[in-house]
């Protein structure tokens, strides 16, 4: 309900003071007695909330967390999230994860963090992570595969996303080639796959995933606020973070064995019917200069594939996209 998400704002940007009912009400526009029943549904949620006479309320903690038990509670997998590595903060789950992989961690290790303090998004981007709102976590794969195979991996993590997202949250995405996962045309969730591999074969492969989630329009930093949202923007309610976790972990698991028995083929056909660029006017940045043309779908590989005014068909590995005023 929207007071109750007010209420809740409301205390988790005071945490280290009481706010009177009064105060609350005054926020959510609505009764003293109203504040008070929808703290009572909070505590029931799993929002720890302190009340003491003449002074008020003051949140002091949430079931909301992302450590090891709250990730387990509920999870329905085999491997994916089994062993989870939880810091409170880190500079970069990615980082974190590279060192476990050579460590000789199990498949499916999940590190997680409640903050970032140097995310990383694609060639050195900085990825705005900050803590308790959003989800910054990298999952730690072993496929036999060339090291070729590794961007059909962003690919595979998109759709588990999305089914996640439209899971716990019932509200429409789409997917931006190659790593980005768009709501009303803003960035939820962005994907950064790495790897340490041989010329002839993954050794490992370790997937970022980003998502924003229970972060309010007031959250993000100026440079973001025209590009970025959050679930919680979206559905308008607060949003487990561990139960999106466990629904991406749960796809993510599927997906890959689907796609380790199956090939890419039938992966393929979900990505494309949640792409956004296809039979779009695109512009592609790559390293070697700037495309322009009309993308036509991914490849059996997930290259994208993008029509020039010649009608040349590039094959585009890897790259920014951004629609043409042509669309228009
Ligand atoms: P990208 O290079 O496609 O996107 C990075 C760009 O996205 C930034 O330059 C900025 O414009 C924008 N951006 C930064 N932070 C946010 C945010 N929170 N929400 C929306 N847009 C943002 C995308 O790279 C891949 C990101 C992967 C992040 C995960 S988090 C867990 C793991 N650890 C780590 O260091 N990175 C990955």
């Amino acid at each position: 309900s929207k007071i109750r998400k007010s209420v809740l704002v409301s205390l988790s940007s005071h945490q280290d003071v009481y706010l009177s009912g009064q105060q609350l009400a005054d926020e959510a526009g609505c009764s003293r007695t109203a504040i008070w029943k929808h703290i009572e549904e909070l505590r029931n949620e799993g929002f720890t909330i302190e009340s003491r006479r003449k002074k008020g309320y003051r949140l002091v903690g949430r079931s909301d967390q992302l450590t090891e038990n709250d990730i387990l509670l509920g999870l329905e997998t085999k491997t994916f999230g089994r062993n989870v590595v939880y810091f409170d903060s880190v500079d970069s789950t990615q980082k974190i994860a590279h060192q476990l992989a050579q460590d000789q961690a199990p498949e499916g290790t999940l590190v997680i963090a409640e903050e970032q303090k140097t995310g990383r998004g694609r060639m050195a981007r900085a990825w705005y992570s900050p803590s308790g709102t959003g989800i910054w976590m990298s999952v730690l794969l072993r496929p036999t595969l060339p090291p070729q195979k590794a961007p059909q991996f962003t690919l595979i993590t998109a759709v588990a996303v999305v089914q996640a997202i439209q899971d716990v949250c019932d509200i429409q995405v789409e997917i931006k080639w190659p790593n980005d996962i768009l709501v009303n045309n803003r960035k939820i969730t962005g994907i950064l796959t790495e790897l340490q591999a041989d010329s002839e074969q993954i050794h490992s492969l370790i997937i970022g995933i980003g998502m924003n989630v229970n972060q309010q329009t007031d959250d993000f930093p100026e440079e973001l606020l025209d590009i970025a949202t959050s679930l919680s923007i979206a559905k308008g309610e607060i949003i487990s973070r561990a139960k999106v976790v466990q629904h991406v972990m749960f796809h993510l698991e599927r997906y890959y064995k689907i796609y380790m028995e199956k090939g890419f083929a039938p992966i393929k056909l979900l990505w494309e019917s949640y792409a956004l660029s296809i039979g779009k006017h695109i512009t592609a940045r790559t390293m070697n200069g700037t495309l322009t043309g009309i993308a036509l779908g991914i490849t059996d590989e997930g290259v994208l594939l993008l029509e020039d005014e010649n009608g040349t068909i590039h094959q585009i590995y890897s790259a920014d996209i951004e629609w043409s005023s042509k669309n228009l």
